[in-house]
């Protein structure tokens, strides 16, 4: 411990500290930007600037490591003179359209001109126009906006390890880019938006679907179906300015009936059919000798990552389209001939939390009635936006239940939404199926948790399964190198490529970096999808009524043929 003062306050703080860490402790308000715990502790943005006694220039708090008898000055005239000045030259260069920009009300740039009573803006940038790069179906990237604080680069590089944006060109050039200045949709992007969510301005945001949706919703000729993934639900609040891990179900199924969708619907309903199939896929690879491990194949950041980088595990994916790909499918299918509709006038939209289910939506792959199985994907704060632009006051919304005949969903198919829930769902299952017991405790608290990797070993009768959870693309990358080097071996592999699984989705609402410095917003949602589960009178996908419903007059029995042509699919090299 080391002994300092900051604004005369006497305080001890562990040696390792910064004076950020430290003034934070202290109950001393020092104003960040670029600074993202954990993530990115660079200095950059020079907002943090603060006296040191016996230092000859001002110092960056954020990076300055403090030291025994430090005094430090937070707040004096030549300090607040100097952050004002750094902001100044910072919005010089930025595109201030803030009245037409997604993140206005939400931008840690705007706040900050407020905190600091930015009132003019003295000096003048050269502002070098620069190309909007909005030709991914996932993430739009607006060079104009890009503050250069770098936080992006290092979630991509670091937590994600996929490292295809970068600084480049130098000086007043910078600019942040791909290689070759290509655009996203021309390097080796997975579309996870974790990037957007690292982002504390409007310099990177998802692609917008809410025209469409919007159009498709007008059109007298189209049957236009939602359906709502596990994680929104508990996200979607925030947007309204709801506490972070407050469920608003019900309110959100009412907003979407007031928003004039024909049908609402339930994407764990579909979490639980894939349960049915990638639960007797596991079981039949294991009994056959099949490709072991099975990975899941749900999450499209990590297909995508898959392809490009681990292609040699293409073949343990579970051929399982993701849940709300195989709602698409059953919707344009099954559903449509039980309504008599045209699968050509039926429009299917999924909510989801994601970016990389936009890119998703558009494969080739998935069009299972010739159409493709979802037309639109929203994220969570597009869902939001149109909201609030029908000028529905969604605190004060009653609740309401997804719609009929595909209304039911369990317990096992809202944990989809957090890292480990598709293994525990699947474990409830195939636990019931091998053994033919009931299984009594259904929470399986070995997979639950946000460490970056975990393992369990559950028994199923005669056997034990060896499983592995990893969220976030690094550990992915961690987990599957030991995999390939034969340092471990599983049955059976959940990989989620956001960290936190699809509750931290790239297209959730966006918290504030101070905010989430001190709560773990990961953990907030996750409580509250397992208090949903909790909640919930059905918990294991098996004993869903409306997916036994499915295979009795439909798809016959998991995996059949018919199964396969309508939810299945298979990823190539
Ligand atoms: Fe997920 Fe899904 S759980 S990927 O994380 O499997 O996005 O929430 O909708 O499809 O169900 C996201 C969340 C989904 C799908 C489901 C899966
Ligand atoms: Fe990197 Fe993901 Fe952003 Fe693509 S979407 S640039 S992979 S963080």
């Amino acid at each position: 411990m080391v002994n300092i003062t900051i604004d005369g306050k006497k305080i001890q703080v562990p040696k390792d500290y910064t004076v950020l860490q430290a003034a934070r402790e202290a109950g001393v308000e020092i104003p960040t930007l670029c600074y993202l715990k954990g993530i990115n502790e660079i200095g950059a943005c020079r907002m943090c600037v603060v006296e040191v006694k016996g230092a000859r220039s001002l110092q960056a708090a954020c990076v300055y490591p403090v030291s025994e008898g430090m005094e430090v000055i937070t707040n004096s005239e030549r300090v607040r003179r100097a952050r004002k000045v750094n902001l100044e030259l910072i919005l010089s260069n930025h595109d201030r359209s803030c009245l037409t920009c997604v993140r206005s009300g939400n931008c840690e740039l705007q706040k900050l001109a407020e905190d600091l009573n930015v009132k003019q803006i003295r000096y003048e940038g050269e502002n070098i126009r620069r190309p909007l790069d909005d030709f991914s179906p996932s993430v739009v990237r607006d060079p104009n906006k890009c503050i250069l604080c770098k936080r992006c680069i290092n979630v991509c590089r670091n937590v994600q390890e996929v490292g295809v944006i970068n600084a480049n060109y130098r000086g007043f050039k910078t600019v942040v880019s791909t290689a070759f200045d290509r655009s996203l949709n021309d390097v080796a992007c997975t579309m996870c938006g974790q990037c957007i969510q690292a982002c504390p301005v409007g310099a990177l945001r998802e692609k917008d679907s809410t025209d469409i949706v919007w159009k498709a919703l007008a059109d007298k000729n189209k049957y236009v179906v939602v359906q709502t993934a596990p994680a929104v639900r508990v996200a979607l609040g925030e947007e309204f300015g709801l506490p972070i891990g407050t469920r608003v179900t019900g309110k959100m199924v009412t907003a979407l009936k007031m928003l004039g969708f024909d049908k609402v619907f339930d994407t764990d309903t579909a979490a639980d059919l894939t349960i049915m199939e990638e639960g007797t896929e596991l079981i039949n690879r294991i009994k056959n000798g099949g490709k072991l491990p099975l990975i899941t194949s749900c999450s499209p950041g990590w297909i995508k990552f898959c392809e490009h980088y681990f292609p040699e595990f293409l073949d343990n994916l579970s051929t399982c389209k993701s849940p709300h790909e195989m709602f698409g499918a059953i919707l344009k299918t099954y559903f449509a001939q039980k309504m008599g509709i045209d699968p050509a006038n039926m429009f299917v939209v999924s909510v989801m939390p994601c970016t990389a289910k936009k890119f998703e939506a558009q494969r080739e792959e998935l069009a299972a009635s010739g159409y493709p199985d979802v037309d639109a994907v929203l994220t969570t704060r597009e869902l939001a936006r149109m909201i609030k632009e029908a000028g529905i006051d969604f605190v004060n919304l009653p609740d309401s239940h997804f719609d009929e005949p595909m209304g039911d969903a369990t317990g096992a198919g809202v944990i989809f939404g957090t890292t480990g829930g598709v293994m525990e769902a699947a474990l409830r299952t195939v636990y019931e199926v091998l053994t033919g017991k009931t299984l009594e405790n259904v929470e399986i608290t070995q997979v639950r948790g946000l460490e970056g990797i975990r393992e369990a070993e559950i028994d199923v009768g005669s056997m034990k399964i060896k499983a592995a959870v990893a969220h976030g693309l690094a550990n992915a990358k961690k987990l599957l190198e030991m995999v390939k080097n034969g340092e471990k071996e599983y049955h059976f592999i959940e990989i989620m490529a956001c960290p936190g699984g699809c509750i931290m989705g790239g297209g959730q609402p966006i918290v504030h970096a101070k905010i989430k410095e001190k709560v773990d917003v990961a953990k907030l949602r996750a409580s509250a999808i397992y208090d949903e589960d909790r909640s919930l009178p059905i918990r294991k996908s098996h004993e869903n009524p409306t997916v036994k419903r499915l295979y009795e007059e439909f798809l016959d029995h998991p995996n059949s043929e018919k199964a396969h042509h309508i939810l299945h699919t298979h990823y190539k090299k």
